[in-house]
């Protein structure tokens, strides 16, 4: 393969990570709105800007090697493909909601109920399994407004900090899948060196986003409790300062760690803490 095209979304939430995820990873392009496709200057990629709910059949069909995507548009569309990478941004939850006033206790109450949604594969997939026998009404978008307008008895939809539903007189009923963004190939592309490079950079950028490098000052006479308290990537450095019987330590640390020990780092000495953002950790 001498290049490789790759899918994302061309406007809207996943865009900009997409964008952002692409750019650390050192690749230079240019990022015009009205444009559908853009050529990598410094590496073999091609990037297509596509609605998102083509991205999973333009992968599965060849026309792009690889797509980034939500994982909620991948299981609406059933495509086989194969998935490379969990993300970490774009999360979500699928869920059925009703109306605030409603009293359903259970999820077999929603038999015979008219559900709104725009994902019906995904909500005929849960009722199935629930044995529910309910009428799903397909909707391309504001489902949250279908109670309201006396269409539907519930929704189905993607709820990430609830706002939605709660400034529609909606509340969460059940869970029926969480999503995030993933990174899709066409089956059988896995092991492309192309592709192996780009995951082998996106993975050191999204390790480099969790860790942080640490630099601090102690006395020579605090460094080993200092050191145990630092798991380090492999193991610290210590160098000597100027002033006699001080050392820095400088480490890399996952950044839930740092501050799950600093004030365990203060007790035991720690001074002049500094911490610096990471752009890449290539294992
Ligand atoms: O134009 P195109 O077809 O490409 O985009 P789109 O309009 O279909 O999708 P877009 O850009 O809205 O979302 C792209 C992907 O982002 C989705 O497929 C999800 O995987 C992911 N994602 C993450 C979300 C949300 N969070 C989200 N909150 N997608 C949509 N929403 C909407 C939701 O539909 C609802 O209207 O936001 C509202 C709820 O948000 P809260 O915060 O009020 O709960
Ligand atoms: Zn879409």
């Amino acid at each position: 393969m001498k290049t490789l095209k790759i899918a994302i979304q061309k406007s809207g939430r996943l865009n900009e990570k997409s964008v952002e995820l692409l750019k650390n990873c050192g690749l230079s392009f240019e990022n015009y709105k009205s444009s559908l496709i853009s050529t990598v200057s410094n590496f073999p990629l091609e990037i297509l800007f596509l609605r998102d709910d083509d991205i999973p059949e333009y992968v599965q069909d060849g026309i792009a090697d690889i797509g980034l995507v939500g994982e909620n548009v991948i299981a609406e569309t059933g495509v086989d493909v194969a998935y490379l990478q969990r993300l970490g941004f774009g999360k979500c939850t699928l869920k059925i909601a009703v109306p605030n006033n409603n009293q359903y206790q259970n999820i077999a109450d929603l038999s015979g109920k008219a559900i709104a949604t725009s994902y019906p594969v995904i909500l005929q997939k849960f009722l199935d399994k629930e044995k529910i026998n309910a009428d799903i009404k397909t909707i391309s978008g504001s489902v949250e407004i279908a109670p309201g307008l006396g269409l539907a008895d519930a929704i189905f939809d993607i709820v990430s900090t609830g706002g939605t539903l709660r400034s529609n007189g909606l509340k969460p009923f059940a869970d029926v899948m969480s999503s995030e963004a993933i990174l899709i190939g066409r089956k059988g592309i896995e092991n492309e060196h192309l592709v192996l490079e780009l995951l082998q950079r996106i993975q050191s950028v999204m390790r480099a986003k969790e860790t942080k490098y640490v630099v601090l000052n102690v006395e020579k006479s605090n460094l080993d409790k200092i050191l145990n308290l630092l798991p380090g990537v492999k193991s610290p450095s210590v160098l000597p300062l100027a002033e006699e019987g001080w050392v820095a330590v400088h480490t890399v640390i996952p950044e839930r760690d740092f501050w799950s020990h600093i004030n365990e780092l203060k007790a035991a000495g720690a001074q002049g803490i500094v911490v610096m953002p990471i752009e890449k950790i290539i294992l």
